[in-house]
């Protein structure tokens, strides 16, 4: 640990560890090689520990169990539930998905997770929510990029009810076959791999259903650069730089970028009645 920096305190084994791996599903097909884990555990975008990809080591503070997730808004009952409960009652899958960042680089690898629709429906919302919102801890004292102004924390991202319930939709809760390193998010982050990897938000404590369209962290810091829907497109490029082609992380190599990062078939669907918004940043 560097000088003058807090070794973390030791940590109990994750109680969920012996769940692992999930059975892999076969519907989630990659075009490109998984991306080696070693290589996905060093390179992270994880404000809350600093904004370079060398987070790894000062996210290894935060401490995972216990853990909750509180339910609230518009629901038929508000609760908070353990994530060690949540494993024994919902359906866990293994899925390969390719992720795509803003700053147009990309990964694949297999998530281990729930499928988000499983969640919504177990979270029981009333019909009248139209967005769930999705929170990070609060805790400036592990996390010191908390007590950066720049930012409005807890990181909050949000999906409307309709992308949340969609196939895609995932909450992971590990990746590699075992539970999720905590630089990738653990111990539970959503994946929406149609999307930027910004609303993916990790280490989830609340989600909130709601009737009004949530502000967003990004969308909120940089209003200009970063919006609600964020849905990857090539033609849409970023205000600073192009979105036509993506760097695989790993071997270097550029490979053009998909509409719906490639999940077109299974999304698109999703945006046809949505008119004069912009669905692509
Ligand atoms: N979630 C939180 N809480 N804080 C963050 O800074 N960064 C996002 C997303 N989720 C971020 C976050 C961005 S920009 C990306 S690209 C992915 O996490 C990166 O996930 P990875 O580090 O597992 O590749
Ligand atoms: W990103």
């Amino acid at each position: 640990f560097g000088f003058g920096k807090k070794a973390p305190p030791p940590q109990a084994p994750d109680p969920s560890a012996g769940l692992y791996p999930f059975k892999r599903s076969g519907a989630y097909k990659l075009d490109r090689g998984i991306t080696p884990e070693s290589i996905n555990l060093g390179y992270n975008n994880y404000y809350e520990f600093g904004t370079s990809k060398s987070i790894a080591e000062d996210a290894q503070a935060l401490p995972i169990r216990p853990w909750t997730i509180k339910i609230s808004g518009m629901v038929e009952q508000p609760r908070e539930v353990a994530i060690d409960d949540l494993m024994k009652q919902l359906p866990l899958e293994e899925r390969l998905y390719r992720h795509r960042c803003v700053e147009a680089w990309s990964m694949a690898l297999p998530w281990s997770g729930i499928p988000m629709k499983d969640f919504v429906a177990f979270a029981k919302p009333l019909s009248s929510a139209k967005y769930v919102v999705m929170k990070t801890f609060l805790n400036p004292d592990v996390a010191e990029g908390q007590a950066s102004p720049l930012f409005d924390w807890p990181y909050t991202e949000g999906l409307t009810i309709a992308e949340a319930t969609s196939e895609l939709a995932f909450l992971a809760t590990g990746a590699y076959g075992k539970p999720l390193a905590r630089q990738m998010g653990a111990p539970i982050r959503l994946v929406v791999p149609w999307k930027y990897g910004f609303k993916s938000v990790k280490a989830i404590v609340s989600v909130e259903f709601t009737d009004k369209r949530p502000a967003t962290l990004w969308a909120v810091a940089g209003p200009g650069e970063y919006g609600f829907w964020a849905n990857v497109n090539p033609e849409v490029a970023h205000p600073r730089w192009s979105q036509a082609s993506e760097k695989l992380i790993g071997t270097g190599e550029s490979r053009p970028t998909q509409l719906f990062n490639g999940y077109a078939e299974q999304v698109a669907s999703l945006y046809k009645d949505i008119k004069g918004e912009q669905l692509y940043r």
